[in-house]
């Protein structure tokens, strides 16, 4: 889509991040996002309203599902979710769907929005027919607020949940289902559409200990190794109806932290982002980036990586800033996409926590995002936000340069 012309110069950014994001003019490409209601009205139909897949008529948000041959050629492309805002990292189901996340808190009557947003929504990849009447079910259950991504622990069907919030800053959040609860396709809609349905299962948020101590912010951690003991707190109203989230505990019953982002499965449990932190908006130590790993055998969080403050984010290097989506390669080791300053980066980290460049966005200055393989593990599909191209890469992949050394 291109800019009108007679539009003003403009600019986007990036949701919460204070980061204004290059200009554009009239002639040239629209981002996804854009923070100017104005033109979001201009642009309300980004993704189709389509009968049977869309949430909200006044949202421009949603998903579209590419398929591809065993070769990762496309084959074609619709529209799986629609009237949707701000949809993020999301995350994969064991169980073969997609859980898609709205970033944001906005309510009915925001931004043209007819109705509240903050939720998570199912996608079957399956086909577009077997999301229509479905996947417009907001789970409400997981809770209404800045939605990043989630992770789900297979054998217990818990979902783990990143809030890309500040002011104050993110939660970490599990949704553990009822008891009796069978997962599979359709198992939380029908959940979510059942009565008591809102409420049903537990919503609860981390709380991070050293020793007896309480830890209120991740950013205290500064050493790749550090480990926090893991308690978790029930969330008072999950839907936000007077107050949000993160605002229902006070700094003194809860962990926080700065732009909680990505997160993916693997090896037992979750391994999740905070992409950066500065003393100036509240945080103890400032960082370029962390990457944790929480596992839930052992109730504890341990420090996997984590990344000084890039200097240099202009130049070339070993130098990375601000890790956003996260996927695990099957042949181990950690796929971190940059959305930070200057260069962007698909960034590798080895078991050990070296760090190095796997690909480097040489088109423009957006962020890569989305990482994930194929199920053959062949294929790295990734996306370069704006102005939203998906790119297939194959490889070849577990050479010793881009394999973990586990
Ligand atoms: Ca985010
Ligand atoms: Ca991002
Ligand atoms: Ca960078």
């Amino acid at each position: 889509m291109r800019v009108p012309p007679g539009l003003p110069r403009w600019h986007c950014r990036d949701g919460p991040r204070l980061r204004i994001r290059r200009c554009r003019q009239p002639g040239s490409v629209l981002p996804r996002r854009c923070c100017y209601p104005s033109l979001r009205r201009v642009w309300r139909a980004l993704v189709p309203v389509t009968d049977g897949l869309t949430y909200d008529i006044g949202a421009i948000g949603g998903t579209s599902t590419i398929t591809v041959d065993a070769n990762g050629n496309r084959i074609g492309q619709y529209t799986s979710l629609a009237g949707t805002d701000n949809n993020c990292a999301d995350g994969i189901t064991p169980w073969g769907t997609w859980l898609s996340c709205e970033e944001t808190e906005s309510r009915v009557g925001s931004a043209g929005n007819t109705k509240n947003h903050g939720y998570v929504f199912e996608v079957d990849p399956s086909s577009r027919e077997a999301n229509v009447g479905k996947s417009f079910v907001q789970m409400k259950f997981m809770g209404r607020y800045s939605h990043e991504a989630v992770a789900i622990d297979p054998p217990t069907s818990a979902v783990y949940l990143t809030e890309d919030a500040s002011n104050p800053n993110g939660l970490y959040l599990r949704w553990t289902p009822p008891s009796g609860f069978m997962p599979g396709k359709d198992a939380l809609r029908q959940l979510a559409q059942s009565e008591g349905g809102d409420i049903a299962g537990a919503l609860q948020a981390m709380i991070c200990y050293r020793g007896s101590t309480h830890v209120p912010d991740l950013a205290e951690a500064t050493r790749p190794g550090t480990r926090y003991t893991v308690r978790w707190k029930d969330v008072p109203d999950r839907d936000a109806a007077t107050t949000s989230v993160p605002r229902q505990f006070s700094d003194e019953q809860i962990t926080r932290s700065r732009k909680l982002e990505g997160q993916w499965w693997a090896d037992g449990g979750a391994f999740f982002v905070s992409s950066f932190a500065r003393t100036t908006d509240g945080s103890a130590n400032e960082h370029d980036g962390q990457v944790w790993f929480y596992d839930p055998a052992s109730e504890s969080i341990t420090l996997k990586t984590i990344f000084g403050v890039n200097a240099n984010p202009d130049v070339e290097g070993n130098n990375f800033d601000g890790p956003d989506n996260i996927t695990v390669a099957p042949q181990g080791g950690l796929i971190l996409a940059e959305d930070g300053n200057g260069i962007s980066h698909l960034v590798g980290v080895t078991a050990d926590g070296k760090s190095y460049p796997l690909a480097r966005n040489d088109f423009n200055d957006s962020e890569f995002c989305g990482p994930a393989f194929s199920a053959d593990g062949k294929t790295l599909f990734v996306n370069i936000q704006s102005p939203g191209f998906t790119l297939a890469v194959t490889g070849p992949w577990g050479r010793p340069s881009n394999s973990s050394t586990r």
